[in-house]
């Protein structure tokens, strides 16, 4: 079985339900049918997943070490595994919730051929960062601590190699009020075109508020300069969902 064909991700219907509020957590239900859920819930996610192997074919050569920090299932992992052309890397693949890294353990084991991949069950914030040639936090740091991000940002880029390449993907938000506003509404639109109902995209909403904290284009450049990242742009946006790269 290679990674290509092992999916049988069940429908996300996490939200389908009248439910009391709660905070989103990566339980073992969010887990059970998240590949169904971010492919339907961030407008692009396969072709970021996608890039994102071939900006590593770009820059990481023999020898290099690549992060996937908030690795979930490992998307990005084995899109970086699939698209490299040599085997000579390794891959640390980093996920705070046991429901996901549970499952991404799984799905390396049943690989007929082992990809370098390590999944590693712990805290992105304590995470050691050594001689990276690229950083993946593809939709990953707008879950943490908004007071926590400089320090971690600052952590990565000591952590990398010169050269190395950061890619950094995040749902956003606007300085102008009447287009954050137009944004949010066509994601919505968006997602009851990808099968969700106005009660599903409601009550995801209401969950992940305070949970999921975005931010908006200059703030993140702003830290990622501050941190000593050069070249900071986007490469992908699409309403208010968009990746980044930043170069040390
Ligand atoms: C993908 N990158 O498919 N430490 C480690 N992991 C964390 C932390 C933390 N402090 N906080 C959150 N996470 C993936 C998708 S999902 C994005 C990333 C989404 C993990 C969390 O457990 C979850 O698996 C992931 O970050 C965010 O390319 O669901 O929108």
């Amino acid at each position: 079985m290679t990674e290509k064909n092992s999916s049988n991700a069940q429908t996300d219907r996490v939200f389908a339900t009248e439910r009391l509020p709660t905070a989103f957590a990566f339980d073992d239900q969010v887990a059970s049918v998240f590949e169904d859920m971010i492919n339907r819930s961030v407008p692009g996610y396969s072709t970021i997943i996608s890039m994102i192997g071939v900006l590593a074919e770009r820059y990481c050569g023999a020898g290099s070490t690549i992060y996937d920090l908030g690795a979930s299932l490992g998307g990005a992992s084995f899109a970086v595994a699939q698209q490299l052309p040599h085997n000579d890397y390794r891959i640390i693949a980093i996920d705070n919730s046991a429901a996901m890294t549970s499952r991404l353990s799984a799905k390396l084991d049943a690989l007929d051929e082992p990809y370098p991949i390590e999944c590693r069950h712990e805290d992105l914030r304590d995470s050691k960062i050594e001689d990276a040639s690229m950083v993946i936090l593809n939709f990953t740091l707008q879950f943490i601590d908004p007071a926590a991000r400089e320090a971690l940002m600052q952590k990565i880029y000591d952590g990398m190699r010169p050269g190395g390449l950061l890619v950094i993907s995040e749902k956003i938000q606007f300085p102008d009020p009447a287009l954050n506003e137009l944004f949010i509404d066509l994601y919505h639109r968006f997602k009851e075109t990808q099968g969700y109902s106005k009660l599903e995209i409601s009550q995801k909403r209401a969950a992940l508020e305070n949970v999921l904290i975005p931010e908006t284009l200059a703030t993140h450049r702003e830290r990622l300069n501050g941190a000593g990242f050069h070249s900071v742009d986007c490469w992908f946006q699409c309403f208010n969902f968009a990746s980044m790269v930043a170069f040390k």
